[in-house]
């Protein structure tokens, strides 16, 4: 497998997030991931992302290394609080920061992709406004939204509004494991709702500032299968996909969600008014595919969603996630046939058992990963399906959120003491591969 065998305008690139590298704290408003992250027992160690990888005071190394393995394009996403004092008020220093970068990124031909909403949450608009349970919410995201793209719209012209709102509403108000941290099950379905709202206030915004860009929103995209052919655990099953990946893809397209979800919600209330759908349903340009791994799933009576996760029996990343490569394929090739938009894999990559020796790491597992993954891809390609881009989460370790440090997804391999960073064998082998070696 070549380059070559990819579209020629195909980008092949790396992500990361604001809050996972940039440090910098000195020079923004706190988000609820440093109330959350600072709070005792919410992440492993206690680690938080005060420093992170330093980014903000490193972005021009880190954008040397990119140019160094070549890619084409490199999606990062923007702290609010830093650009907006509070979530509120626009921060010109901040601002400033992702002029600088975007610049720098463009004078090395390295195409940017920004996401606006990557967990980041201004703490003011949580403590004060009742952050995403606040339907005003859509309106403070679309100011923000808009700041951004009247500053940057002139040299970006590819925009993702949010990152995985599943994450945001699902793990972050009903599992309780990412900030926020609730846990209420109703809440989570009101969250989930005012993102995919603020999501369509933006892409409005979005078609009067720029007119001549492209927007999307980024999904995790998890391949769900049965355990058995018991008719219990297929519907189970069936279910888990919809709450996963239908309810935050189908409002945007058909404007509703789906079904069969909507009616195993007899609990919930859902008490929307129908012009909400109109706002949701803007014409969007892309979907971005976020592809780790997949769910198996079995029925189970006292789950609120009746369903349970199984242990499936794949090799395992350090997540504990099943490597599945397949699960991209039929994803991509399903989301062609349903939804009928470009699609770009904002996201795949893994965490392994990275170890620095003699200023080496051999990764071969996560080149592995990789080449199989992109081989998933070329045959959606082959078979029709409109990909126009593949980011390797991610360029380099970073704080993997509520497993501190102690997870490794980077390319490159950060030193948290030294803050030096080293090439993974991984780093070669893009890099290779991007020459078409
Ligand atoms: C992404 O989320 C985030 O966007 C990124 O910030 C993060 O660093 C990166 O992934 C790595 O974690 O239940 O077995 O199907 C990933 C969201 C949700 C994907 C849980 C995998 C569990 C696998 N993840 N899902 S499984």
């Amino acid at each position: 497998m070549k380059r070559t065998d990819f579209p020629k305008e195909f980008k092949f690139g790396t992500a990361t997030a604001s809050y996972q590298i940039e440090g910098g704290i000195e020079d923004r408003s706190p988000s609820i991931w440093d109330e959350f992250s600072h709070t005792p027992g919410k992440t492993k160690n206690g680690d938080n992302g005060d420093v992170a990888c330093d980014h903000y005071h490193r972005y021009e190394e880190d954008i040397e290394i990119m140019k160094d393995i070549g890619v084409d394009a490199y999606r990062f996403s923007i702290s609010w609080p830093r650009v907006m004092t509070d979530g509120i008020k626009p921060n010109e220093k901040g601002i400033d920061f992702y002029q600088k970068l975007v610049d720098k990124l463009l004078e090395n031909n390295i195409t940017p992709f920004i996401t606006l909403y990557h967990w980041d949450l201004p703490l003011y608009l949580y403590k004060e406004k009742n952050g995403w349970l606040n339907p005003d919410i859509a309106n403070y995201f679309q100011d923000y939204a808009s700041l951004m793209f009247n500053k940057l719209g002139d040299r970006v012209k590819h925009w993702i509004t949010l990152n995985e709102p599943w994450c945001s509403a699902f793990l972050g108000y009903f599992v309780g494991e990412h900030a926020p941290g609730h846990k209420d099950f109703q809440e989570s379905f009101y969250v989930a709702h005012n993102l995919l709202r603020s999501h369509g206030k933006a892409v409005i915004a979005f078609r009067d500032i720029v007119k001549d860009g492209k927007i999307g929103i980024t999904n995790v995209v998890t391949k769900v299968e049965s355990l058995s052919n018991d008719e219990k655990d297929i519907q189970a099953a069936k279910l888990v996909d919809q709450y996963i990946n239908g309810w935050y893809h189908d409002p945007i397209v058909y404007g509703k969600y789906p079904e069969e979800a909507v009616n195993s919600l007899k609990n919930i209330k859902l008490d929307i008014p129908e012009n909400d759908f109109d706002i949701i349903s803007q014409t969007i340009d892309f979907f971005g595919v976020n592809y780790y791994s997949r769910q198996v799933i079995s029925y189970d009576e006292n789950h609120p969603l009746k369903f349970k996760h199984a242990e499936g029996p794949l090799p395992k990343t350090e997540m504990g996630w099943e490597i599945y490569p397949k699960g991209l394929y039929d994803k991509l090739v399903e989301f062609n046939n349903k939804y009928k938009l470009p699609l770009y894999i904002t996201e795949n990559g893994m965490a392994g058992p990275d170890k620095l020796e003699n200023e080496q790491i051999h990764d071969d597992y996560r080149i592995n990963y990789i080449k199989d993954h992109f081989k998933s891809t070329l045959d959606a390609i082959k078979d029709g399906v409109d990909l126009r881009g593949y980011f390797i989460w991610s360029l380099m370790d970073n704080f993997e959120w509520a497993h501190g440090y102690s997870k490794r997804f980077g390319l490159v391999y950060v030193d948290y003491n030294t803050q030096k960073r080293y090439l993974k064998d991984s780093a070669l082998w893009y890099k290779n591969f991007l020459l078409n070696k």
